[in-house]
């Protein structure tokens, strides 16, 4: 008895040792991947940390997609023309785009789009701080497309080099899309800006209110981004956040001066030393308030959120009683 016993415990641990063994040889695997730059695939070994950090950026960038249709939505009835109504109504169909081909991204690391999209209206994900801001006026659609879209693809393109792949190549075409966003807010307010005094007026006033909102799209000061130093070793993020945004600000500055628009910052000037603009200090407890849901939009967000995707469950219905029929009618013709 005692022997048989003493037989399993030899054998269990012979188990685990070539288990262990075998998970060191693919953990070796993945480091030499990751080194070399190569991708890393969906069927690829991957550290259970390295799957989680992703399905949880993949799906914070989706969910930012789809709630960010919301504060431009809110100008398509009232767009200034017809002209502008079109490019309006492209771009928010763009963001739902976007949002679908990361949600699929985040399907390849086995997670579905339900159990996000629960997680997303139950508030135990979340989505970009900037879209829990209002927009007033229809200068905010400009400076939505200015500063958000130019900070997102600041932020982006870096991630077309991501490590995972599905992510890298999603990205490639977002920014490309990204891309035709920053500029047309960048025409909007443009002619805004050049227009009549009130015009004028509204787009600075739109400036005003978005600039510091986006720069804190950026994630928290490095000393205080808890993912970062891991994500950049698995070269998830290319770039630290806080090296992302003083990019940003130095494209901004040039912009801003076309555009005849000031940036709200008294302390912003460039520093010869640094090659790069000193920018004033940002207001990170707003940030983390917003974080915390106490934005002025978080509650009106995820309450309209809620409410398409409860209306949109016939949508779903048919699509997938559509897909069962399509799907049984090849089998039978197979067959
Ligand atoms: N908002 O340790 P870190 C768009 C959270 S673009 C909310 O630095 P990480 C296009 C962070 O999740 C906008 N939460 O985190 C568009 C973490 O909390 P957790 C979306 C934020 O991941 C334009 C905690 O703080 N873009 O939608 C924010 O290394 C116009 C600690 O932070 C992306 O998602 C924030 N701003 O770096 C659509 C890009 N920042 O998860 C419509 C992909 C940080 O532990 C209209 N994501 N947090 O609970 C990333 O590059 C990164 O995830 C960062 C954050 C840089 C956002």
């Amino acid at each position: 008895m005692a022997t048989a016993a003493a037989h399993r415990t030899a054998a269990a641990a012979a188990h685990d040792a070539q288990d262990t063994a075998a998970t060191t040889a693919y953990e070796r695997a993945f480091d030499a991947a990751v080194a070399a730059d190569d991708r890393i695939e969906p069927r690829d070994w991957m550290p259970d940390a390295y799957r989680a950090t992703l399905v949880r950026q993949i799906a914070q960038h989706a969910h930012s997609e789809i709630i960010g249709m919301q504060p431009e939505a809110n100008w398509i009835t009232r767009a200034p023309s017809l002209r502008r109504k079109a490019i309006l109504m492209a771009k928010v169909q763009d963001e739902a785009g976007h949002g679908l081909y990361l949600y699929s991204a985040a399907e390849t690391l086995g997670t579905g789009r339900d159990e996000l999209l629960d997680k997303l209206h139950s508030g135990r994900q979340k989505y970009s701080s900037i879209f829990n801001y209002p927009t007033l006026t229809w200068a905010d659609v400009g400076a939505i497309g200015w500063l958000v879209d130019g900070a997102a693809i600041t932020n982006q393109v870096p991630l077309c080099r991501c490590s995972y792949g599905p992510y890298a190549r999603a990205m490639v075409r977002i920014c490309k899309e990204e891309s035709f966003h920053q500029r047309q807010g960048y025409e909007l307010l443009l002619a805004l800006s050049n227009g009549t005094p009130e015009q004028h007026a509204m787009a600075q006033d739109a400036v005003d209110r978005w600039w510091w909102p986006s720069l804190m799209m950026f994630g928290p000061p490095d000393d205080a981004s808890q993912h970062s130093a891991q994500s950049m070793a698995w070269k998830i993020k290319r770039h630290s956040n806080d090296e992302l945004r003083r990019r940003f600000v130095d494209i901004c500055v040039p912009q801003a001066e076309s555009l005849g628009l000031a940036l709200p910052d008294p302390d912003l000037r460039w520093n010869e030393e640094r090659g790069h603009h000193d920018f004033g200090a940002i207001d990170w407890t707003e940030f983390w308030e917003v974080l915390k849901g106490n934005g002025p939009c978080n509650e009106q967000r995820i309450t309209q959120r809620r409410r398409a995707h409860d209306e949109g469950a016939w949508v779903r219905e048919a699509a997938a009683a559509h897909a069962a029929k399509h799907n049984g009618g090849t089998q039978g013709a197979r067959a």
